[in-house]
This record gives C-alpha cells, sequence and structure tokens, in this order.
C-alpha cells in the first residue's frame, strides 16, 4: 500500500524555506552566547553520520532502547491494545518503529509526522512497501504546533504518541513541557505516549558516548558548518573549529559546542561573524532525566507515568504514559 497525503498534510505543509532557515542561522551566531539549532545536523550527510553513532560501542542509547522496546513488545502490545492508531513524532523507518509495526495489534494507521517532506516521504514509502497491510498516513508537520490527524479507513480506538531515542532531551525544559501538551493533546481521549527517555547517570559514561573514540560525533558536529558553506554561503573553515561535548550536571545535560581554535572572521551570505580564540557555538544540549523528573514533566502536561521499562543498569527507560 503507498502512504496517502493526507489532508492534514496539504493543510499544514510548512517546509521551511531557505531564507526561513539562514535568517535562523545568521541570527543564532549573533547572539553574545553563539548557537546553532540542532535540527541543521540533519543534512544527508549528518543523518548518515547520526545513524553511524546508533551504532558506536559508546553510544549506549540506541542499543538499550530497542534492547527494552525487544525485551517489553509483548507487553507494549497487551497495554496499547488492538486497533490503535501510532502516531510518531519524527519519521521513523528505525528498527524500533518497525518492532512496533510487527509487534502492535492490528494497527488502524501508522502516521509519522515530519517537517521534512524528504525524509517524511522516504521513511514512508519504505514502510508503506515493507507492511502493504498498514495504512501509512505521512504528515508534514511542525510538530510543535497541534496539526490535524488523517482519517484511516478503519476507525482507530485509541492514539498512541511514539517518541524514542530520547529525542525529547534536545528540547530545553520549557519546550519539552509545550510539545508534551501537543502530545496529549493529539492523544486525544484514552490516547497514551510511548516515549524513549535517557536517564541521569555517571558523568564518564555519559561523556564518552559523545565523545567516542571514532570521532564520528566531532564529524556529525563539525559537519553543520560545511552544510551552512554549502547551502548558506558561509566560509567556515572546518579545521580551524573542534568537537566540545561536556555533561553540565547542575542542568543535567550534554551541552555540546564547537570551539573556535584562533580568533577569526567568518562570513555567511555576506554578513561578518568575529570569534575569539576559544570560543564557542552552542549546537546541542541532550538532557537526561530521572525518573522522578521526568514522571513529573509528564503529570505537567496532563500525563500519568503508567509503566516504565529500564535495563538492568538503568541507563535508558521506555516509558508508557496515559492521558488522564
Ligand atoms: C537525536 N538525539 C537524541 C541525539 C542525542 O543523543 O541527543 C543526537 C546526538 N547528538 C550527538 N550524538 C547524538
Amino acid at each position: 500500500m503507498s502512504p496517502r497525503t493526507s489532508q492534514a498534510a496539504a493543510l499544514t505543509e510548512q517546509d521551511f524555506s531557505v531564507a526561513d532557515n539562514l535568517a535562523e542561522i545568521l541570527e543564532g551566531l549573533s547572539r553574545p552566547q553563539k548557537s546553532l539549532s540542532p535540527k541543521f545536523f540533519y543534512d544527508e550527510r549528518g543523518s548518515q553520520l547520526f545513524d553511524a553513532i546508533c551504532e558506536l560501542p559508546e553510544y549506549y542509547l540506541t542499543r538499550t532502547e530497542l534492547a527494552i522496546m525487544r525485551a517489553h513488545i509483548g507487553d507494549i502490545a497487551a497495554l496499547v491494545g488492538p486497533q490503535a492508531s501510532l502516531i510518531e513524532f519524527g519519521s521513523g523507518s528505525s528498527r524500533k518503529t518497525r518492532m512496533l509495526l510487527e509487534g502492535l495489534d492490528r494497527l488502524a494507521a501508522y502516521v509519522p509526522v515530519d517537517i521534512s517532506r524528504e525524509h517524511l516521504m522516504t521513511a514512508a514509502e519504505s514502510l508503506a512497501a515493507d507492511y502493504p497491510d498498514i495504512e501509512v498516513w505521512p504528515v508534514l508537520a511542525d510538530f510543535m504546533q497541534p496539526f490535524k490527524l488523517p482519517n484511516p479507513s478503519v476507525m482507530p480506538l485509541r492514539n498512541i504518541v511514539y517518541f524514542p531515542g530520547s529525542t525529547i532531551g534536545n528540547f530545553s525544559p520549557a519546550e519539552a513541557d509545550s510539545l508534551l501538551r501537543v502530545m496529549h493533546q493529539e492523544a486525544g481521549e484514552d490516547g497514551a505516549l510511548l516515549i524513549g527517555v535517557d536517564l541521569q547517570k555517571d558523568k564518564a559514561v555519559i561523556e564518552r558516548a559523545y565523545n567516542d573514540s571514532a570521532g564520528v560525533t566531532a564529524e556529525f558536529n563539525l559537519n553543520v558548518l560545511l552544510r551552512i558553506n554549502r547551502e548558506f554561503g558561509g566560509n567556515f573553515d572546518v579545521d580551524l573549529f573542534w568537537h566540545h561535548a561536556v555533561y553540565n550536571e547542575e542542568h543535567g545535560r550534554i551541552e555540546m559546542s564547537l570551539i573556535s581554535e584562533c580568533e577569526q572572521i567568518v562570513r555567511i551570505s555576506g554578513r561578518s561573524f568575529h570569534f575569539d580564540k576559544g570560543e564557542a557555538i552552542l549546537t546541542e544540549h541532550s538532557h537526561k532525566y530521572t525518573l522522578a523528573q521526568f514522571n513529573k514533566m509528564a503529570n505537567r502536561a496532563g500525563f500519568a507515568v503508567d509503566t516504565v521499562w529500564t535495563d538492568s543498569e538503568q541507563l535508558f527507560s521506555v516509558q508508557y504514559c496515559l492521558r488522564v
């Protein structure tokens, strides 16, 4: 079955233009603390590098989440029940999504929601081809704002919002609160949220995951500068910046940045940016939560955590939250 282009997709279609993205990049680099949104990591090369990160021995997140899902797919399917609509925030063609498509009972629909038309359609087409019995309804939308859900041909008995990978950690706590509220709204009456949340743990374990020995995370981080050069008229010399990732225990987050090796001027589309030696561009925060902290966040958005699955070392959690 090929993926539907839902009415919601037509209504909410809003691919950000090159001009919007350029304005956002220039604004971020004009701040006293220079910053770039982590969304700019994910061009074609960045997405490949992220896939490679997920396979790294130091990056415990992906394999631990997968193992938790594998161990508990039966419990998850029993909680979800038959004929649900699975609404994934982000377009996943990942093994975790496939595990759900295979393990859940007679899904009414799979609804990936993504702001990138290309990622969305590639993932939706591949899943629609591999699971011909499941209706795939991609929705092109910015999931930070409420969006309209499609109407599959079989009426879903409930909506399950799925947000794997601890991507929630890449949002500030305030953004995460508002994103969880959107999820609450989209889950609707009787709905639920299935979410992957990375847990606070020994600083050394976390820092290793973001400073791998093969240098893949460094390449992923630096790739954003190459992207700006190529797509937004920049002239960054990538050899004059280095990757830096430290765990801030007070805020419970990895702070990832690119540090200027020397004093230098960088031009982007006619604008100049001065860097001091050692000056940082903040590129990503990756928050880690305790179970108690995430419980409070879920409650603030109107969810009650129903079941938490973790691994034996309590590295990562998969949480099933009911809408209250
Ligand atoms: C996508 N996200 C959950 C990853 C993370 O761990 O925060 C992105 C990443 N950044 C560096 N390594 C992986």
